[in-house]
């Protein structure tokens, strides 16, 4: 069988045994379609099936998530955490609480993590876990319930050296802190490094908060410069306004840029003079508001119902909400209207349609699985504080940050050259993600 027909056969393999769960076949298909050169560099890959293996997650636990409501009525969730590969390290990979997810979405997070990961060159392999709980409108009570009722599942198969959790859409500061005291509460121990996230006067890092918005505008900055530009003066529109669009409004505005757009999923604003920040972190971090009331504070700014943001001209675009929010067709928008950068905040934000018209416009385009991982690599600077039981300061930590993502981008672009695509960040970040994860398992013998 010829090389790409070997590997159209795995993928095949893959939409067989996992029927029904598009965003993982999108996910596996991306990493599998970047891999034909290495098998011809490394056969002993082909010969060890690690491509066959690394599809297929090492564990995986669902379970009924039970829990009261403050009027007493019961409801019935489901969680799952999936334990995808841990070559490299104990699994990682945060929880997304939110209508939409089920098994496929869990698997395409997980398997995107265990690349990720290894980008960030800190020892974590890959996981991702959730439930179809929905967080918006419940009081923090309410909340609370469920997350103990979570953990009282979780805890089971978590631990700082099995497999560390965190946030993701839906878990935040509030929700980490809930799981947290649960876990505690059933193990008797203070084991700091189960989870991060974790509130800085119980065991946090400094900058993990900001860690993924300020990671993917320093991977952006990257791609910039090697064009010769930078931020200043940049029209900049930022999907979503949780914690990584917050974030990356704050580090772009820090270097020069101007935010003129960002959306929930009810809508978009739109703002010429720069959209507030102070304005956002108060209706988004403290009020749990919707984005539209911007308008009460800033009587300029418009509010598009239902509206898309990718309509807006922009210099840089960052992706920022959730899968498949860029379509072919919006890319197209994005790039008539002169985008010359995209930089991927959300996890496998734009459709495969997307990413090709991006590649073929020859525009920097940073993917998700090398822009965000700041998020995780300063989750693992807060597993090495509490393993040390240390607590470094903001401006330390984020220098470590923005060493690595320079990595980050590094190792994808000289990947991306290695193996005879210059440019292609794509390509560079399977690639360079893959080869460190397959070698860790081809030295670990048949696992
Ligand atoms: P938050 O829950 O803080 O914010 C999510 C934002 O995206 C909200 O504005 C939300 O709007 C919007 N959104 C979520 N789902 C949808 C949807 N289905 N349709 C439209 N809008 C939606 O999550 P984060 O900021 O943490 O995560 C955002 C993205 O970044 C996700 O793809 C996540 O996987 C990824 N990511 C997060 C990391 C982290 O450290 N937190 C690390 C790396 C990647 P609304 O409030 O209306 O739902
Ligand atoms: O997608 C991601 O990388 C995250 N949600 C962060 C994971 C983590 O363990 O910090």
């Amino acid at each position: 069988m010829a090389l790409t027909e070997k590997i159209e056969a795995i993928y095949q393999e893959v939409v067989k045994r996992n029927p029904g769960e598009a965003e993982f076949h999108q996910a596996v298909k991306e990493v599998l379609d970047s891999l034909g050169p290495v098998l011809v560099k490394y056969p002993e890959f082909t010969e060890a099936k690690i491509i066959r293996r690394v599809c297929e997650p090492e564990r995986q636990l669902i379970f009924r998530v039970p829990w009261q409501d403050d009027n007493g009525e019961v409801h019935i969730n489901r969680g799952c955490r999936v334990q995808f590969n841990s070559a490299l390290g104990p699994y990682k990979g945060g929880l997304r609480f939110h209508p939409s997810v089920y098994l496929g979405i869990i698997k395409f997070l997980g398997f995107e993590q265990i690349f990720k990961n290894s980008l960030t060159g800190l020892p974590m392999g890959g996981a991702k876990g959730g439930s179809d709980f929905d967080p918006k409108g419940k009081s923090d009570n309410e909340v609370m319930r469920f997350c103990q009722s979570f953990m009282t599942e979780l805890w089971r198969i978590i631990g700082e050296h099995t497999d560390v959790p965190a946030g993701d859409i839906g878990v935040g500061g509030r929700e980490i802190g809930y799981l947290f005291g649960q876990y505690k509460r059933l193990t008797n121990k203070f084991e700091a490094g189960v989870i991060t996230g974790k509130g800085l006067i119980y065991g946090g890092a400094q900058v993990r908060t900001e860690a993924t918005g300020y990671g993917c505008t320093y991977f952006v900055n990257e791609m910039l410069a090697s064009r010769g530009d930078g931020f200043k003066g940049k029209k900049v529109v930022v999907s979503g306004s949780g914690n990584v669009a917050i974030y990356t409004h704050e580090k772009v505005t820090q270097l020069g840029g101007k935010v003129i757009a960002m959306s929930d999923s009810n809508g978009v604003i739109f703002d010429k003079t720069g959209v507030n920040l102070e304005t956002i972190k108060l209706l988004k971090e403290v009020q749990r508001r919707r984005i539209k009331d911007y308008c009460e504070y800033h009587k300029n700014a418009q509010y598009t119902p239902n509206g898309n943001i990718w309509d807006i001209p922009c210099d840089v675009a960052f992706p920022s909400a959730t899968e498949n929010e860029i379509t072919g067709k919006d890319a197209k928008k994005l790039v008539k209207n002169g985008c010359i950068a995209v930089g991927e905040g959300a996890n496998m934000p734009t459709t495969p349609e997307g990413v090709h018209v991006f590649l073929n416009a020859g525009i920097l385009y940073g993917p998700g699985k090398a822009a965000n991982a700041g998020g995780v690599a300063t989750s693992g600077l807060e597993m090495q504080q509490n393993a040390g039981r240390e607590a470094w300061g903001f401006e330390e930590t984020d220098i470590k940050l923005q060493q690595i993502m320079r990595n980050v981008y590094l190792q994808c672009s000289e990947a991306a050259e290695e193996f005879g695509s210059p440019g292609n960040l794509v390509i560079g970040a399977n690639i360079a993600g893959f080869i460190k994860v397959a070698r860790a398992m081809i030295a670990q013998g048949l696992v």
